[in-house]
């Protein structure tokens, strides 16, 4: 297959993951932005590696016509994070891939780098519901480079970035010293700044040569004329807030749920933003790994 054929060739690999386009993404517009992801990607020189859940099989580097599949409208794609795919390998299940079951499966099958729109994080309440992603947990353990436009900022981002400082996840803003907050280019957090995809290879290089098995997380904010509106951020965000409180939304429905309704009320502006930020982050994580086969 092409994805190991490229890693054994020392060639430039970016793994994508597929929850993106089968639960984050409104259609139709999700299939054509994880192809023309792929596509940007064989552009700047770098083997996509689009990975998901066939029949219960993981597959690294998923063909045009399985992305396709995973993203069609009423497809019967299941949201899987890590825990999940065994019960998917089990059952026979179809399913989009989270950062957490990407993260395992592009690591194991040798990829370096990975680029996703917004990492997982931890909930706000997250002190009376525990809702934290397994997106923390899977970076604090598997020494894996993802391009993120920060954690989405329907989370509780302060609380976020102490849990990835506890779990020893190394995270630097991509030519910023501002933790970048997805929709919107600030967060308000301070981290520190790498300056080029060379000082981010040279990061994750050094994070081998010491032993540490965890993630470097790099934080790239979405173009300045792609963010949303601040104040309208916050405002549709606590209405999305409300409606998922309203309706009982809870456990692992609720990301889709807020994104879906954050791309609904601000009448698909904030689906605009979340494809400029993917887009970013797949042309950072390309240079990355050109960096790092170099
Ligand atoms: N980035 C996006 N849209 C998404 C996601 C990331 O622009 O839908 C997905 C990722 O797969 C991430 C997941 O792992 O949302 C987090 O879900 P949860 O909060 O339930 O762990
Ligand atoms: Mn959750």
């Amino acid at each position: 297959d092409f994805v190991r054929e490229a890693i054994a060739a020392r060639r430039p690999v970016v793994a994508l993951e597929s929850t993106i386009f089968t639960h984050g993404l409104t259609r139709p517009r999700n299939v054509e932005v994880a192809l023309d992801a792929e596509q940007r990607l064989r552009d700047s020189g770098v083997v996509p590696a689009t990975i998901g859940v066939v029949d219960g099989t993981p597959i690294v580097g998923l063909s045009e016509q399985q992305i396709r599949m995973l993203g069609a409208d009423d497809f019967p794609a299941v949201k899987l994070g890590l825990r999940d795919l065994p019960v998917a390998a089990a059952k026979g299940w179809h399913g989009g891939t989270t950062v957490s079951a990407t993260a395992l499966l592009a690591h194991r099958a040798g990829i370096a780098v990975f680029a996703t729109g917004g990492l997982g994080g931890v909930h706000r309440g997250a002190s009376s519901t525990f809702d934290e992603s397994a997106d923390l947990v899977v970076l604090a353990t598997l020494p894996i480079l993802v391009v993120s436009g920060g954690v989405k900022s329907v989370l509780d981002i302060p609380a976020t970035l102490e849990r990835l400082e506890t779990l020893g996840v190394i995270v630097v803003g991509y030519r910023t010293p501002r933790f970048p907050g997805f929709y919107v280019r600030d967060s308000g957090c301070d981290v520190d700044a790498v300056e080029s995809a060379q000082q981010a290879a040279e990061v994750a290089r050094a994070r081998d040569g010491l032993g540490l098995r965890s993630a470097v997380l790099v934080g790239n904010p979405v173009a300045a004329e792609a963010q949303i509106d601040p104040e309208l951020h916050d405002r549709v965000l606590a209405e999305a807030e409300r409606a998922a409180a309203e309706t009982g939304m809870r456990g692992k429905a609720l990301t889709p749920f807020l994104l879906d309704h954050m791309h609904r009320a601000t009448e698909g502006r904030s689906l605009g933003t979340n494809v400029a930020v993917y887009r970013g982050n797949v042309a950072v994580a390309a240079e990355i790994a050109l960096a790092l086969v170099a």
